[in-house]
């Protein structure tokens, strides 16, 4: 079949999109819908034209895959959206599923546009680093007003059709078959003259809107390219005349797609996908189906958890070994619904509905007809061991036996069951209702089954998850670890805690190693740090920050940890702490330098890529990708940076591997070899057929 199929149905023409799977502009469409026009253009008897994609959706976009290539061979977009705007006869575009980005650019050059009832329309474009570069940005305010349509491009979120309609974007809803109705349509329209163009409307805004909305993308795109040009050029479309701002658009648009932030996202959009792909895993993996779930432990951890599996309209039985504590988890997760409804977000009886679903007990064999069983009790090893010989013998056949633990040995703990297969890790990220990563840790002997069903499940609570191997603090934490073990060195050597991470905010994250781990609880770090000594057979820890723990401060829920915090919750730099700091270097006989945001920067982030590319050479992770998906849901790494391996990506594995070494310390040994090869992590992902 034609790429784009052309059938006459009476007088009117209608072109098919076949490009699946979500009918990207890739090379083929433009000159599939170019005949369409040319068949269309030269035949009398064609009154009217329908452009309608095939399969699950109209046109999703530009094809991004397609943003690397030279400008002649990339897919002609801006060509097309020209000739549509100014041909002779009505266009009409007939949209289910999703208009996005170059998608709805098309349909906005169609003289008309009509969609089914759940069609989403949009220009995500910024979500990518870039703008909508096919007319978007001087469209979309011709016809839903400047507020909206800065409201859509800055967002990049879609509104639905029944939205769209009222906004004028969409001219008529379809009920029943899209095709027929808008080949009605069509047939209806074919005589209207003039043809009504959108790009010879005009557009109005109060200039303060511009203002405003400078002022607000400092707040919530901060550091970003993108969001600050389609203000300019939503500008341009009420200020100047429609060629224009046309025109400054493509200039605009090329400038932010050539953008180291627009390259990070669009690495990040790719990786992203990938991380769900697990070589072996088929369609045909046998999953399966998740209709109830049982969590162990109603703490923080616990009752987060099961929120996510409330939201998703899945029963959750919770277990608790003391009523008080069950009742305290319990008030803890109806008050975060409470509070969720406050805002706005959701109805009082939504609250009702989701409580519902929960069912607490002091009893585990209540747990004997869940799908999954999910443990979530502090991190000791006995404690789980014992956990998982109970659930041995009380979960039925074929549940999933998944431990939350951040660090411990998942292979060890599903040893003491008699079904290590039906063993896996889940690991949730605080506050597990809101972070979206789940990493999920595959054991030794976990089925195929069970890793896709958890795969599944992850997509059906709306959690982006990762694959990752057993290790100490698998990935993520693995990671962090050795990121604040060298924010700690630069602080011993003469950084102040606030320049280390005013360094890390200048990057974009909104938390450096400090700020973060006085929100995590300075005490976690510290037990953590001890656990790990005595592992090793090293001497207890004592460096600065186990003495500032020492001192009783914890951190943000003490009120004082490396900073203090006020009513404000704002981080401030405490004399006292200072002080600590300054009599812990004389003691051991450093003599303090002035370290430089470039060194605090580069040694802080170098220490993720360095322990990231011994993760990867482990097979821990399975890609480079999948460490950047999980430092930017799970830890606040930008995804304009492209995450900690895109970004050493972005900087040169070279000039990475020089730095670290200036630094005096030794590259690991992959990343060492792909520097001295000239090659990227992304490459060593395509070379192994991971991305
Ligand atoms: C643009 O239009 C620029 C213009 O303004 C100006 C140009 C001059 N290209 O997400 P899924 C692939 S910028 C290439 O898993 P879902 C995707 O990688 C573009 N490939 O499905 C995946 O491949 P694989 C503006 C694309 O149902 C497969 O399709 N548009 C594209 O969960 C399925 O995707 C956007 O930003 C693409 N545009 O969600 C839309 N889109 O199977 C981006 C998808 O090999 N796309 N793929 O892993 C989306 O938001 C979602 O993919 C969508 C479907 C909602 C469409």
């Amino acid at each position: 079949m034609s790429i784009v199929e052309q059938t006459r149905e009476g007088d009117v023409l209608v072109l098919t999109i076949h490009n699946p799977p979500v009918n990207a502009f890739s090379p083929g469409v433009p000159e599939g819908l170019h005949a369409g026009l040319d068949a269309a253009e030269g035949d009398e008897g064609v009154r009217s034209v329908v452009i309608i994609g095939g399969g699950r959706t109209f046109i999703a976009g530009a094809d991004i895959k397609t943003f690397d290539l030279p400008r002649e061979q990339a897919p002609d977009l801006r060509g097309f959206i020209t000739r549509l705007d100014a041909f002779p006869k009505p266009t009409v575009a007939a949209i289910h599923g999703t208009a996005l980005g170059g998608g709805l650019e098309v349909a906005l050059a169609c003289t008309y546009r009509v969609a089914t009832k759940d069609a989403q329309l949009g220009l995500p474009e910024v979500k990518l680093g870039v703008l909508p570069g096919a007319g978007g940005t001087q469209r979309l305010p011709r016809v839903v007003g400047v507020p909206k349509a800065l409201e859509m491009m800055l967002s990049g979120n879609p509104v639905k059709a029944t939205e769209a309609q009222q906004l004028g974007l969409v001219d008529e809803l379809v009920e029943g078959d899209l095709r027929e109705g808008a080949v009605a349509f069509a047939r209806a329209h074919a005589d209207a003259r003039p043809l009504p163009r959108i790009s010879e409307r005009s557009a109005q805004a109060d200039p303060q809107v511009f203002a405003a909305a400078r002022e607000g993308i400092k707040k919530t795109h901060r550091g970003q390219l993108s969001p600050g040009l389609i203000v300019d050029l939503a500008e341009m479309a009420v200020t100047r005349p429609f060629q224009e701002g046309w025109e400054a658009e493509a200039r605009l648009f090329m400038q932010a797609k050539d953008s180291p932030q627009s390259r990070g996202l669009r690495h990040i959009f790719f990786a992203e996908r990938e991380a769900g792909k697990i070589p072996g895993l088929t369609r045909d993996t046998p999953t399966t189906e998740i209709n109830s779930a049982g969590i162990i432990g109603a703490g923080t951890m616990g009752g987060g958890i099961a929120m996510n599996f409330l939201n998703a309209g899945i029963p959750v039985t919770i277990v608790e070994t003391a009523q008080g504590a069950l009742d305290r988890g319990l008030a803890v997760i109806r008050k975060n619904y409470e509070n969720t409804a406050k805002k706005g977000r959701m109805t009082v009886e939504d609250v009702e509905k989701r409580m519902a679903l929960l069912t607490p007990t002091l009893n585990m064999e209540d747990l004997a007809d869940a799908d999954i069983i999910i443990e979530a009790v502090f991190e000791n090893m006995d404690v789980k061991k014992d956990i998982f010989t109970r659930l041995d013998a009380i979960a039925k056949p074929g549940a999933i036996l998944a431990t939350n633990t951040s660090t411990l040995d998942v292979n060890e703990i599903a040893a003491v069951t008699g079904r290590p297969e039906s063993v896996i890790g889940l690991h949730f990220f605080s506050p597990a209702n809101v972070m979206r990563l789940l990493e999920i840790v595959r054991a030794e002997k976990t089925s195929d089954s069970v890793l896709a069903t958890s795969l599944a499940l992850a997509k059906r609570i709306k959690k982006v998850g990762v694959v990752v191997g057993v290790c100490d603090g698998f990935v993520g934490n693995r990671m962090i670890h050795r990121y604040g073990d060298e924010a700690r060195k630069l602080v011993e050597e003469g950084a102040k805690p606030e320049d280390a991470d005013a360094a890390m905010n200048a990057l974009g994250l909104p938390m450096g190693p400090f700020q973060m781990s006085d929100m995590a609880g300075l005490d976690i770090g510290y037990a953590i740090r001890q656990h790990q000594a005595k592992v090793r057979g090293e001497p207890e820890p004592d460096g600065w920050l186990d003495r500032i723990v020492e001192m009783g401060r914890k951190g943000q829920k003490t009120g004082a940890g490396i900073y203090d915090y006020g009513e404000d919750r704002r981080p401030k730099p405490n004399a006292d702490v200072q002080a600590l700091i300054e009599a812990y270097r004389a003691e051991k006989g450093v003599q303090p330098r002035a370290l430089n945001p470039q060194e605090l920067t580069e040694r802080l982030v170098y220490s993720l890529v360095n322990e990231g590319a011994q993760i990867l050479d482990e097979g821990i992770a399975q890609r480079a990708g999948d460490i950047d998906v999980i430092y930017i849901y799970g830890y606040g790494f930008p995804p304009y940076r492209g995450g900690p391996m895109g970004y050493a990506d972005e900087v040169g594995l070279k000039n990475v591997v020089a730095a670290l070494e200036g630094y005096g310390q030794t590259p690991a040994p992959l990343l060492k070899r792909l520097a001295q090869e000239g090659k990227t992590f992304a490459g060593y992902d395509r070379e192994r057929g991971q991305s």
